[in-house]
């Protein structure tokens, strides 16, 4: 079967966003409504500017899906846009700091609104839909996703402040995406003083996954390193400028011993097999992940935002006609789009793991990517080596 990639097209206002996935198994429901639900949680959020009024995105599969499910042939899908204005939409001739207009009018030698149409953060309803799609295939094998901010602005709930698992799942209620009541609010009034200001807000966002097998990633080359994937995933994704996996920075500040997590072993029971049996971490410092490989853990990765570029109350830059100094011109844009963000995080997270579950797991059906994962999971569920190492589970006392 071909390796999962995934690649868009489209406009900020132009036809659309369009994602185009290949290598994903045949047979595999692709929950349409999941994907439209997907789309409708990136449009929310407190501190968006007007465009999220004119859009309703809904995904459109324009190729690879019959009768419901993936043919195991290449997956085009669109989701078109309201706001038609590509040929119309004036020029810009103050480059914004923060944005590619500057670098990119002089990479390309071409005008401002050509770079931004493509630059723009509009791009990430394509990931959206095609990491959605993605997410369906993890669902199938007990995988899921769920995020919430952690920091948005100089707003930050006490480091003490750890929801859990099943309080992750109510981050949607918040519109800040936020579940420590007191910062939500801060939150919100950080966002409203930034809008009167004419400024705006970025801030980090979490990202935890369950139910990853041991296994997925590799630790013998650069480039087969999932934590380093995901760290490309995640930086690539319009106005994030950084990426912690597990402890991340904050590991840099504090001894091994502090850092590193026990390992600590179950013996099963005889014959049926136990759950709470096998290997197990009391601590969670690594985020999921050891040497590029997941270790069973919950995986854990933070992503920070960038305060939007483009600012109501412009910064000082220079007009190309002219040469002279003047204020960077002014898009409709975000005052915040953190909530969004982490809702973009989460499903193009989904690509990234997906592409590395189909590496472990490989078929060219669905049927046969659940009977790899059941043999594996068979395999790696066998204490102490599978029981081939002297003193594994086959030399244990019953
Ligand atoms: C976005 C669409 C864009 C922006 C925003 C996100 O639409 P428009 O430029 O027409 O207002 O609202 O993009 C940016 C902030 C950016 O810097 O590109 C979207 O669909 O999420």
């Amino acid at each position: 079967m071909a390796h999962l990639t995934f690649h868009s097209a489209g406009e900020s206002h132009g036809r659309g966003c369009f994602a185009f996935l290949e290598g994903l198994p045949y047979g595999l429901p692709v929950d349409h409504p999941f994907l439209d639900a997907q789309l409708a949680r990136r449009q929310m959020g407190y501190g968006r500017g007007g465009r999220m009024k004119i859009e309703k995105d809904k995904v459109e599969f324009l190729s690879g899906v019959r009768h419901g499910k993936t043919m195991g042939a290449p997956v085009l899908l669109a989701v078109f846009n309201k706001d038609l204005r590509l040929e119309t939409a004036p020029e810009l001739f103050c480059p914004r700091p923060g944005h590619a207009d500057l670098a990119g009018h002089l990479k390309f030698d071409a005008p401002i609104r050509d770079v931004l149409e493509r630059a723009s953060a509009r791009e990430t309803a394509a990931r959206v839909a095609a990491g959605a799609l993605c997410r369906v295939l993890l669902r199938e094998f007990g995988v899921e996703i769920r995020s919430h901010v952690v920091a948005l602005g100089p707003v930050e709930p006490p480091e003490s402040f750890r929801p859990g698992w099943d309080d992750l799942a109510r981050a949607d209620e918040s519109e800040v995406r936020c579940l420590h009541a007191p910062s939500e609010k801060k939150m919100k009034a950080a966002i409203d003083k930034a809008k009167q200001e004419g400024d705006t807000l970025g801030g980090v966002y979490e990202l935890v996954v369950q139910g990853l097998p041991i296994g997925l990633g590799d630790h013998t080359q650069w480039d087969r390193k999932l934590d380093g994937r995901i760290a490309q995933a995640m930086m690539s994704i319009q106005a994030m400028k950084g990426v912690e996996i597990g402890m991340g920075f904050r590991a840099a500040r504090k001894s091994g011993r502090e850092v590193h997590d026990a390992i600590e072993y179950a013996r099963p029971g005889a014959g049926a097999r136990d759950p709470a049996a096998g290997f197990r971490r009391p601590t969670n410092g690594a985020g999921g992940l050891e040497g590029g490989i997941t270790n069973g853990a919950p995986l854990i990765v933070r992503v920070a935002m960038k305060p939007i570029s483009t600012l109501m109350k412009p910064l000082m830059s220079v007009d190309l006609n002219t040469g002279e100094a003047y204020k960077a011109s002014i898009e409709r844009s975000d005052f915040c789009a953190l909530p969004a963000a982490s809702v973009v995080g989460e499903n193009f997270l989904a690509f990234v793991l997906a592409q590395a579950f189909c590496e472990k797991f490989g078929g060219d059906s669905l049927d046969e990517m659940k009977r790899n994962h059941d043999a594996y999971l068979a395999y790696s569920n066998l204490p102490l080596a599978g029981g081939k190492t002297k003193g594994g589970a086959s030399d244990a006392p019953e």
